[in-house]
């Protein structure tokens, strides 16, 4: 269709994917059945006063013994789609070494069920949970975990190419690392200097190419494969052109140590003259890999920043945003819907991807009520559907975004806000495993249907 074809009152494009996502860690539970090894955060939840309330990954949603139930509800809310990701330490316990067959054996028979029930699986070859026995000899700082991922990517495609057609390499690059091993708020909680940080990212920059390398040899005919990255996404104050140009050129600079080099195959002057000494270590043929063609790219986009035309010959002044400032319960996810929009116009602007897909956005919130059986959660209702007029309005600006998951499926481990904070369409009770679709559930199953914003 023609820029400028699509209203908001006209339906999505016939192959728009709608879907909903999770992660394994964040679902699965059963996190030392059936072999499976220790995962970080299955370490880091246990050290006192990391995790609100100390709580642990250890059972969550139970899905690992409920996915079949799990898929039904999302074929009776006609969900088609559904991201997921795979736990490293099912299928090597050790991150390297012996495979654990019942790993496997799992995957196959959540896939079937899937099959089953008409639900195509998007799956993220890794979202966070690495093996405790890799970060035992470095983790993300060495080479080591490289390798291992090589061999896991390999095997996770090879075992689940029939079932899978649509693979996605890691979740937010710079969330697991900077996070991780920078202000230790997430597992494994180190705090290394900027030089090792800026290492793991660059040996999570060469497990992204591992990933697609994966998936060209072993994923078969019509496999596709791309990164999800959580792109620092800017919003011009004002839709001039000087604030769009101050907020394209803050884009730039800020996504620049993994949109940036991917796209330019190397690390970009500005980036260098940023970290300096600081620059991560490059062995020969690292940006080959790194730099391998892929399909689409995912973005996980749930706020944004304000930014405009600088004062004084500055390229731009970013804003932080008031204190009063609407927000969910999550102090960084402040309301601004238009970032689906600049994000994904952004993207496709600077790095000319020609297949964009928004694989997270969603809010967070610790006080649902309940009321008369029901989650009224009219906050999530109106997060949706207004960030969705700002997807909408990217398409009809001619940016090639191309489906749309949200965050999250069921309420689950939030990270270090543990089950506090929730993030589902549909509502668990962590006490009974009861699983009861919200309002917003009831939406979105309306707006998939219709393929309108209703
Ligand atoms: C996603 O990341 C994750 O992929 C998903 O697993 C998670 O459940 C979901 O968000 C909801 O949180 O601590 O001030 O530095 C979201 C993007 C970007 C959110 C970085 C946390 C850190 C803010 N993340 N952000 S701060």
């Amino acid at each position: 269709h023609a820029p400028g074809a699509l209203s908001y009152e006209s339906p999505f494009p016939p192959d728009f994917v709608f879907g909903v996502a999770a992660a394994s860690a964040q679902i699965e539970g059963a996190a030392f059945e059936d072999g499976k090894g220790e995962s970080v955060w299955d370490r880091f939840s246990r050290i006192p006063g990391k995790v609100h309330e100390g709580h642990t990954p250890d059972v969550a949603c139970d899905h690992y013994h409920r996915f079949d139930e799990d898929f039904a509800l999302m074929a009776s809310l006609g969900f088609k789609t559904y991201r997921l990701s795979i736990a490293w330490p099912r299928i090597y316990p050790n991150g390297d070494g012996a495979l654990n067959q019942k790993g496997l054996d799992f995957y196959h028979r959540l896939f079937a069920s899937m099959k089953k029930h008409g639900i195509e699986p998007w799956v993220t070859l890794f979202h966070w949970d690495l093996p405790q026995s890799l970060e035992d000899r470095g983790g993300w700082t060495s080479r080591v975990t490289v390798d291992a991922f090589a061999r896991y990517a390999d095997t996770v495609v090879k075992a689940f190419a029939g079932q899978v057609k649509h693979w996605i390499t890691l979740n937010e690059i710079l969330c697991f690392t900077l996070l991780g091993y920078g202000t230790g708020g997430k597992a494994p909680g180190r705090k290394e200097s900027d030089k090792v940080v800026n290492q793991t990212y660059h040996h999570a920059l060469l497990c992204h190419g591992h990933g697609v390398r994966a998936v060209r040899k072993f994923g078969g005919a019509g496999a596709v494969v791309g990164l999800t990255d959580n792109c620092a996404v800017s919003v011009p104050v004002t839709e001039t052109p000087a604030d769009i140009a101050a907020a394209r050129a803050w884009f730039v600079d800020r996504n620049a140590q993994v949109l940036g080099a991917i796209h330019a195959g190397k690390y970009t002057a500005n980036f260098l003259a940023r970290v300096g000494a600081d620059a991560p270590d490059v062995q020969p043929g690292d940006f080959a890999l790194i730099s391998l063609p892929t399909d689409f790219l995912g973005l996980n986009i749930y706020s944004g920043t304000y930014v405009r035309a600088g004062k004084n010959g500055a390229a731009y002044e970013a804003l932080p945003h008031p204190v009063n400032y609407p927000r969910a319960d999550s102090p960084w996810l402040r309301l601004v819907p238009q970032s689906l929009y600049w994000g994904t116009r952004f993207s496709h602007e600077v790095y000319g991807h020609q297949a964009l897909y928004i694989t997270e956005n969603g809010c967070g919130y610790d006080e649902e009520p309940v009321v008369n059986g029901e989650v009224l959660d009219l906050h999530r209702r109106d997060y949706l559907r207004s960030h969705l007029r700002e997807a909408h309005r990217a398409i009809a600006a001619g940016v090639p975004l191309k489906g749309y998951f949200l965050w999250s499926f069921i309420d689950n481990y939030e990270w270090e806000d543990g089950y506090q904070r929730r993030f589902g369409i549909v509502h668990c009770d962590f006490k009974t495993q009861v699983r009861t679709p919200k309002l917003s559930a009831r939406y979105y199953s309306d707006v998939i249907r219709t393929r309108r914003i209703l």
